[in-house]
């Protein structure tokens, strides 16, 4: 692809100056379109942090893979070069030069100027990525410092660069040519994308990959040429497509597929205006991965699509479970949950009219989705356990064994309850609570260890922060099934203090406390602690991480002092940097634990909002999460070993 399109701007003789002229009628309505735009950047790509900048890249992306399901591109290349400038290049037919007689322009300048239907603003609906050429360009062009693009349509080679969404030049014809493709290359906006214009390597492969599975066949390759010493590259193509993606999951979570092959189930409707596709495989473990994608776009809500998934599995496994006697006339019908207990399984949907609702857009509303997929898996999923008898053994055998564990769960949370009920629902002994009831106030500690808990205590403002003291090892949530959860003696205190329930119950209307956080060791137990309590807030009480209330302290390492001066460095870094500025003899104290320091060092760096640092959990990223928690403390050692190693400077800020 190097050569197609690599085209020298003095060739073709470009003035890169802006020419002051009359503008047309239709010219004004461009130029005030590029200005809503950069007026509130918000509105079209979500945001103007990190996760907007790299929306720059997927909506110009997208535009290569419509080529591809259009059938006229096999491969699209993403680079970064230096300076974090983004080059996308793909062979397709290129994009159309003609020039548009009611315009006046080419289909090119249409692409990069003109804001389009669909998107988050214009016609309601949101982008629809099939088929849809160019809806986001445009978007992209005026939120991008400056902006090339180079088509090659097997004639000619063409050239257009664009400063802020404005044309520097009109469309210049090059040289002659016998390839095809496209090109483009833009730098992003400091002024629009203050917080930062530095794309992350592993945010950009993670999406390109998710695209690839989404999109089977298609060829995408990732290059990193900004460090010239350490070139990164690469290259997603999935013949198998959400086969393949399902496959990729169970293997990364480090858990055992109780059965080899995907299933898979496609259709569509008699109108032809949607079609979903179905790959499922059940694993060792007890937890499910759900992932919906509409139009090629991550549903993190879910919505119709996978509200039939779940309705329309849960009462053909029940239809099978009774017709061949795997469930007595009397039992109960197995819950959704019992169903998809270690269930993988990747949802895609395309349909003309996508309706997303939602604040942030990732919901399906198409009604028309929901029984078309109930309706496929009702037909499909009978005719495949009876002709899979194995599969269908190991899976039920599962389920069941779910359903007794969550009756015998049911029966321990009861007695549990009643036990409490008995005692009145007190909070638990070890709780030292706050006086404040507000929780957009108030704050918990969740303290290893009572050494640590008593200088929490002491250095509290016990007006709006309750402390939590944990003590021994945590149960590790990620091997256990719910019926240990709950009457476990170290959970049920977090339970009963956030007071917000777990699992199905989770209820953040109940939740006793804003924040919720966790502090402890900055040694391996103290990291140890810290993971378990993620997976258990990540498995049983997700929408605490989904809301941002759960946070990590960040205790100092270091004490500096200087006669009576003294300083704190949270990293060796700092005490280096520290230690640089200070001249003459200084005493340095690495803390080897919380409980090494008095009430007043612990408040002053650590628990006052003033001075303290602490980090947020967000979960940002669904596949990532649910890898690091299965391999982190799943059953495989290999893995988790591996993951460490290559993980190790990150995982003590585990940031899932
Ligand atoms: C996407 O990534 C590769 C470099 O260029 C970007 C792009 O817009 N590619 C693109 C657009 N390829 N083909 C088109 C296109 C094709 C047709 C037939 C019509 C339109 C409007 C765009």
């Amino acid at each position: 692809m190097e050569d197609i399109l690599n085209m020298d701007i003095e060739k073709t003789g470009i003035e890169n100056t802006k020419v002051e002229k009359e503008y047309t009628a239709d010219e004004i309505q461009v130029l005030e379109g590029l200005e809503a735009v950069r007026k509130r950047p918000g509105m079209y790509i979500g945001s103007t942090g990190p996760r907007g900048l790299h929306h720059l890249v997927y909506e110009i992306v997208d535009n290569a893979i419509d080529e591809a399901l259009a059938g006229y591109c096999s491969k699209i290349e993403v680079t970064i070069l230096p300076g974090d400038i983004i080059r996308v290049r793909d062979n397709g037919r290129g994009i159309p030069v003609g020039i548009n007689a009611k315009t006046g322009l080419s289909a090119v300048t249409v692409v990069f100027t003109v804001l389009h239907a669909g998107g988050k603003f214009g016609g309601g609906s949101y982008k629809v990525s099939g088929g849809l050429h160019g809806v986001g360009a445009s978007v992209v062009n005026a939120l991008s410092e400056w902006l090339e693009v180079r088509v090659c349509n097997g004639e000619n080679e063409y050239f257009q660069r664009f400063e802020r969404g404005h044309e520097m030049c009109p469309l210049k014809k090059g040289e002659a040519t016998t390839k095809t493709g496209t090109e483009v290359i833009f730098k992003a906006d400091a002024e629009i994308f203050q917080e930062t214009t530095e794309y992350e390597f592993k945010v950009l492969e993670t999406r390109l990959r998710e695209q690839a599975f989404l999109n089977g066949g298609i060829h995408i390759e990732l290059t990193d040429e900004r460090n010239p010493d350490e070139i990164k590259v690469k290259n997603f193509k999935y013949e198998g497509g959400i086969k393949s993606y399902v496959e990729y999951l169970n293997k990364k979570k480090a858990v055992e597929p109780i059965h080899e092959d995907i299933i898979y189930f496609a259709t569509s409707n008699a109108e032809d205006t949607a079609s979903v596709e179905v790959a499922m495989q059940y694993n060792d473990s007890y937890n499910e991965l759900i992932l919906s994608f509409a139009n090629n776009i991550h549903t993190t809500d879910g919505g119709t699509h996978e509200d039939g998934f779940k309705r329309g599995l849960t009462r053909v496994m029940n239809e099978y479970a009774r017709k061949f006697n795997k469930l007595k006339e009397s039992d109960q019908n197995l819950s959704g949950e019992d169903i998809r207990e270690g269930l993988t399984a990747v949802i895609s949907v395309k349909v003309k009219e996508a309706q997303f609702e939602g604040q942030t857009k990732a919901k399906l509303g198409n009604t028309e989705v929901r029984s078309l997929i109930e309706k496929m898996l009702n037909e499909k999923v009978m005719i495949f356990l009876e002709e899979n008898p194995k599969i269908a053994k190991a899976i039920f055998e599962k389920a069941i064994a779910s359903a007794k564990a969550r009756e015998a769960a049911r029966k321990a949370r009861d007695s549990v309850r009643r036990k409490s009920a008995l005692e009145g629902a007190k909070l638990p002994g070890k709780l030292a609570d706050c006086q404040s009831k507000d929780m957009t106030e108030t704050e918990i500690y969740i303290v290893e260890g009572d050494s640590a808990g008593g200088s929490a205590k002491g250095g509290r403002d016990r007006r709006y922060q309750a402390i939590l003291p944990l003590w021994g090892k945590m149960l590790n949530v990620e091997k256990a099934r719910a019926e240990s959860i709950y009457g476990n003696d170290k959970l049920n205190p977090v339970i009963t203090a956030l007071g917000c329930g777990i699992g199905e119950e989770c209820d953040l209307s109940k939740l006793r406390y804003g924040k919720v956080i966790i502090m402890a060791d900055a040694d391996v137990d103290g990291q140890h602690i810290r993971t378990l309590l993620l997976t258990f807030f990540y498995r049983y009480m997700r929408p605490l991480i989904e809301e941002g209330h759960v946070y990590i302290a960040q205790p100092p390492l270091y004490r500096i002092t200087k006669g009576k001066e003294h300083k704190y460095a949270y990293s060796d870094m700092e005490r280096d940097q520290i230690l640089a500025t200070i001249d003459g003899k200084t005493d340095v104290q690495r803390y080897k634990g919380l409980g090494e320091m008095d009430s007043d060092q612990l408040w002053e760096t650590t628990m006052n909002p003033e001075t303290r640092t602490m980090l947020r959990i967000e979960l940002n990223d669904i596949v990532e999460a649910d890898e690091t928690f299965s391999i982190l403390m799943g059953d495989k050692v290999e893995p988790r070993r591996e993951f460490i190693e290559t993980n190790a400077k990150f995982v003590q800020n585990l940031d899932v």
